[in-house]
């Protein structure tokens, strides 16, 4: 329904038109996947340009529902990722826009759940309902950063992937075997980070994924290049490191669970802003956040394609 050229990327959009702009949009090289997660379909699009198996990069954006500036800037990415990703390409790219489809659906139903973050499932024995998609996944999960209360923000879940929207992505990316990046886009702090989120003990790839000034071989560090490349932009400022020394402790993240599957390259953005509107992010910055964001999204992406592992 929605052609690239209609569609208003300057605006935030419910989740029936992020989908029918996915499915019917001009720029899928591959009819998008849908899964059926909660009481909604995940949209999940594959771009390549053939071979099978290929080394691929996994994406994600708004796994917290209401970090609206991600899915905006899924779909923009979606659109940008096509044309670019020329015939020489080797790797395949997967990315899932909505990630947690049940909790956008939710935080459009007015303003008091406009703030909602994980995602919707009923919890025995408790009233409150949803789980925290960054804190279900099997890495140190149940350790610190995370409650155990299923009234709290951070509830964990009952136990490991019990939230379909996790375990539909475990599954693929153990089932794929190929996946040599993970990015998982967040908003909001203006950070990119790398494991880990439970525990101090640096990451073995540590240097090479982005520590301080460091040069790593005759490069600066993935992340450090990444975060100066998306400033030249509009001067937008990044820090950068591990979960643990950037943010906070956080237990069973995306990240730390790819990072400990083999996923190298495991990666996590946030997005704008530093706390002005935090997730209540005017519209009028989504594509100026997207804008600025692509070349870092493409530093990562080439450095992994040059760095066969
Ligand atoms: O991105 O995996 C990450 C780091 C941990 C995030 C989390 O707590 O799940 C960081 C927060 C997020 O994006 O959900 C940061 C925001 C501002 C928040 O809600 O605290
Ligand atoms: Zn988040």
């Amino acid at each position: 329904e929605r052609s690239a050229s209609t569609f208003d990327f300057a605006s935030y959009h419910t989740l029936d038109e992020v989908l029918c702009s996915a499915e019917d949009g001009p720029n899928l090289r591959q009819p998008g996947t849908t899964w059926a997660l909660g009481s909604h379909p995940a949209l999940s699009a594959q771009f390549s340009t053939g071979g099978s198996n290929r080394p691929a990069i996994w994406l994600d954006t708004g796994i917290h529902s209401r970090e609206w500036v991600t899915q905006a800037t899924g779909v923009w990415t979606a659109n940008k990722v096509t044309p670019q990703w020329g015939l020489n390409c080797l790797m395949d790219i997967f990315f899932e826009i909505v990630t947690n489809p049940d909790g956008y659906a939710f935080t459009h139903r007015g303003d008091s759940s406009r703030c909602w973050a994980p995602t919707r499932s009923i919890n025995a024995g408790s009233s409150c309902v949803g789980v925290d998609p960054n804190r279900n996944w099997d890495a140190g999960f149940g350790g610190a950063g995370s409650s155990s209360s299923p009234c709290s923000e951070t509830y964990r879940g009952p136990y490991a992937h019990s939230e379909s929207e996790v375990k539909s992505i475990v599954d693929f990316i153990l089932g794929h075997g190929n996946v040599k990046a993970l990015i998982s886009i967040h908003s909001y702090s203006q950070m990119l980070m790398f494991p880990y989120g439970y525990k101090r003990t640096p990451a073995p790839d540590y240097q090479e994924l982005g520590v301080g000034n460091k040069v790593w071989v005759h490069e600066v560090s993935l992340a450090k290049k990444a975060v100066n490349d998306l400033a030249a932009v509009y001067g937008t400022e990044y820090t950068y490191g591990s979960i643990v020394d950037t943010i906070y402790v956080a237990s069973g993240t995306t990240v730390d669970w790819a990072y400990e599957n083999g996923v190298k390259y495991s990666y996590t953005f946030e997005l704008r802003d530093t706390g002005r509107y935090g997730f209540l992010l005017p519209s009028t910055q989504i594509i100026p956040t997207a804008t600025e964001t692509w070349p870092a999204l493409l530093d990562i992406m080439l450095h992994v394609q040059q760095h066969p592992y």
